[in-house]
């Protein structure tokens, strides 16, 4: 059984859908990225960027266990694994790692930093929000553009739209209205009622944090202790 480190969060969820896609058992070990579990020693063997999700397959390629961090490896490493939500060919192949990559080198990145201007920076600043939220809002537009052209990223449901669809649901918390994005809802609404999608976004789900951040959750995630990362013991230097 594999086992999945992960929480909550977009990141977390990709990986959740495609496992529950593929019918594939896992055990989840919780990261409570809030409370500093990323940098606990044992997990940092596996996820040596200190970020959720991280996997360990025990039956790993040429035998033995094998542990994977990056989503977008993990998604790739599953779709390999069962032979699913990956085209055959090689031009629907890299179309799938294509629109997986403007996953995970723009649409996390942007909608993470509009996130954090909008909800978690201790002041608001209006330059770094106008210039996230333009970012994200032409990101939303290549994705309707593309949408209204085929049924889902790579042309099939694949790894492509798992990696996108957990940013894109959350919309609302990026001040993006989905009405100006017709071909992305009617995307977002397909994937949202998949069964193995409403099952993966539950997972951990009474572990999400309501409501604000707390301090401490904000000096494990963009504070002192983030950043004292391999100086000692973080969470002796974080006072804790
Ligand atoms: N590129 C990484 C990003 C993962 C990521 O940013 N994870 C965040 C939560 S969504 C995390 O673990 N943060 C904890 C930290 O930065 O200490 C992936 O896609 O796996």
């Amino acid at each position: 059984m594999i086992d999945l480190y992960t929480w909550p969060t977009p990141n977390g969820h990709k990986v959740h859908i495609m496992l529950e896609e593929c019918a594939l058992p896992y055990k989840v070990i919780p990261i409570n990225i809030g409370a500093g579990d990323q940098f606990k020693p044992d997990f940092l063997k596996i996820s040596p960027n200190n970020k959720m999700p991280a996997m360990v397959d025990p039956d790993g390629p040429e035998g033995g266990p094998f542990p994977l961090f990056e989503s977008g490896a993990m998604l790739i490493y599953l779709a390999e694994k069962t032979a699913k939500f990956m085209p055959k060919g090689t031009r629907g192949r890299y179309t799938a790692i294509q629109w997986l990559m403007f996953q995970m080198g723009s649409v996390g990145p942007m909608c993470g930093q509009l996130n954090h201007f909008r909800s978690y920076a201790p002041e608001q600043i209006p330059y770094a929000i106008d210039r996230y939220a333009s970012e994200v809002n032409r990101l939303y537009g290549v994705m309707d553009k593309r949408l209204g052209e085929v049924a889902y990223l790579a042309g099939d449901y694949s790894i492509a739209d798992m990696a996108c669809f957990p940013w894109i649901r959350i919309h609302e918390r990026q001040g993006i209205d989905i009405g100006k994005y017709p071909n992305v809802k009617r995307w977002m609404d397909a994937i949202a009622g998949r069964p193995a999608v409403v099952k993966g976004v539950q997972v951990l789900a009474e572990r999400q944090r309501q409501g604000a951040m707390s301090d401490d959750e904000k000096k494990w995630l963009f504070g002192k202790a983030q950043y004292s990362q391999g100086k000692g013991d973080v969470r002796e230097r974080a006072g804790r």
